[in-house]
């Protein structure tokens, strides 16, 4: 892989990919199905890291002098006919997939495919890179994708529990040592020892550390993770984990409603205020129903709770520095 592969990501480099995809994403029903087109450009890069580190990574971006991790999420109706195109500006191979959509087979370095399908199945899914697996998903190669019903801006699936809003929480743990050996060509031949761990492509960053408060740096206040609220906004939140550790996902205020697990809708719908997120592509969709906090005293209809992993290791970064992991706010407003 040549140098000029690469690309620095600076503050004002992660600043232009985070702010590129929506926060908050709505959809607006259409009568008749659309052809949706999305070209993403595979590309290479550094992201420091919460420790200064800077650590590589591969992306479905939204430019070829970008890096996006994760890719943009794309939002389609049933039925819509979805056009992508996959520049592979690389030197190695990859592929894209969506199971049971969607498969490009191998796109070799410098090579492009034009993939086109219909989506004819309602609910969340991961775009992601299948081969190499999982080495190429775990570097970046992964994002989301959500195919709404016909004719619904509300639903999961047709008579599902209602929303207003929609996220994508997608989790990842990286082990730097894992990346630059796949940097090199090589495949990883040393324990998987995780020392970072993001939400959607961020960590945490708490109040007084370097970029605490600024949103394309620090997962507490990214729009794409932060939920944002008023006492009835009920929030869907399509969760993957594209990472190798199993997870424990925690909201604070109020339990969240659990829809599906691993892409199978569930037969009763539970309220937990821990959800069990499998590592190598678990998902949950869940609703987190932004009712007033039922155990705060004085009582608040305002304020911001965290929603963290359970796991500890999960709330650190470089084998230590707590409160730099995968964590997000909650914001009533
Ligand atoms: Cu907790």
């Amino acid at each position: 892989m040549k140098r000029r592969d690469f690309l620095r990501v600076s503050a004002a480099g992660v600043a232009a990919s985070a702010m590129g995809g929506a926060g908050l994403l709505s959809w607006t029903p259409r009568a008749s199905a659309a052809t949706i087109n999305k070209t993403y450009y595979i590309t290479a890069g550094y992201i420091e890291q919460p420790d200064g580190t800077d650590v590589y990574f591969r992306g479905f971006s939204n430019s070829s002098g970008s890096l996006n991790v994760p890719g943009e999420s794309l939002i389609v109706q049933e039925g819509d006919t979805v056009n992508i195109t996959v520049v592979n500006t690389l030197s190695t191979s990859h592929s894209f997939v969506i199971d049971g959509l969607v498969d490009s087979g191998t796109i070799r370095g410098g090579r492009s495919a034009n993939l086109s399908f219909t989506a004819n199945k309602v609910g969340s899914f991961l775009f992601y890179d299948k081969l190499n697996a999982p080495y190429n998903r775990l570097v970046g190669l992964h994002g989301g994708f959500a195919v709404m019903p016909q004719g619904s801006n509300n639903e999961l699936y047709a008579g599902s529990p209602q929303f207003v809003q929609q996220y994508f929480w997608i989790f990842n743990d990286i082990d730097p040592v894992w990346h630059d050996r796949i940097r090199r060509g090589y495949t990883p031949s040393t324990q998987y020892i995780p020392r970072y761990f993001t939400l959607n492509g961020l960590s945490g960053r708490p109040p007084g550390a370097p970029g605490a408060h600024d949103p394309n740096i620090g997962s507490l206040t990214d729009p794409r993770s932060a939920l944002h609220g008023h006492i009835g906004d009920r929030t869907l939140i399509r969760m993957f984990n594209v990472g190798k550790a199993d997870q424990s996902v925690h909201a604070h205020a109020n339990h969240m409603e659990w829809l599906t697990e691993n892409g199978v809708i569930r037969p009763d719908v539970w309220k937990k205020d821990c959800l069990y997120l499998e590592g190598d592509m678990g998902s949950i969709d869940s609703i987190f129903p932004f009712e007033t906090p039922p155990d705060a005293y004085p009582p608040v209809s305002t304020g911001a709770f965290p929603m963290h992993l359970h796991t500890e290791m999960s709330q650190t970064a470089a084998g230590g520095s707590y409160m730099f992991g995968a964590m997000t706010d909650i914001y009533f407003e």
